[in-house]
């Protein structure tokens, strides 16, 4: 199997919704491989980071307040295809556009608060995991399922 890794992040009204779990699960129930998770509260500073991309955009400056203001979950998930069909699990940017079915769709209402973060590629998934993690942060082992997932 052909893997990768994505950084998935659950934002503070997530965390605030009690939908830690739920957003886990759907992951996990997939098939995909949880290698490494923590909860922290990022500085501004740091959301200016992890958002450098946008920073001309004109809700740039909100958005990283926003992901700032409280508990976020960094994760890093491994699994064949997992950064692209990573992003078709959370569903569009606006909630308003996910399909039911996905996380910002059965979950999120308004673009502001959808909830979840995800790597939209394989460049940004690789900065974005070293940015938010350690390498000893991130852990190999075998799940016996794998075999029954893959093949
Ligand atoms: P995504 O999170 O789907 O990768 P993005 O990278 O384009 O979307 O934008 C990052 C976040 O910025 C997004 O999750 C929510 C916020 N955002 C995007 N477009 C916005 C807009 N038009 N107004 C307010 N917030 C927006
Ligand atoms: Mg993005």
């Amino acid at each position: 199997a052909e893997m990768e890794r994505t950084f998935i992040a659950i934002k503070p009204d997530g965390v605030q919704r009690g939908l830690i779990a739920e957003i886990i699960s759907r992951f996990e129930r997939k098939g995909f491989k949880l290698v490494a998770i923590k909860i922290l509260i990022p500085s501004k500073e740091f959301a200016q980071k992890h958002y450098d991309d946008l920073k001309e955009r004109p809700f740039f400056n909100g958005l990283c307040e926003f992901l700032s203001s409280g508990p976020v979950i960094a994760m890093v998930w491994e699994g064949e295809g997992v950064i692209k069909y990573g992003r078709k699990l959370i569903g569009a940017t606006d909630p308003q556009k996910s399909e039911p079915g996905t996380i910002r769709g059965d979950l999120a209402v308004v673009v502001g608060r959808n909830i979840i973060h995800g790597s939209d590629g394989p460049e940004t998934a690789k900065n974005e995991i070293n940015l938010w993690f350690q390498p000893q942060e991130l852990v190999s082992y075998t799940i016996n399922a794998e075999k029954w997932i893959y093949g």
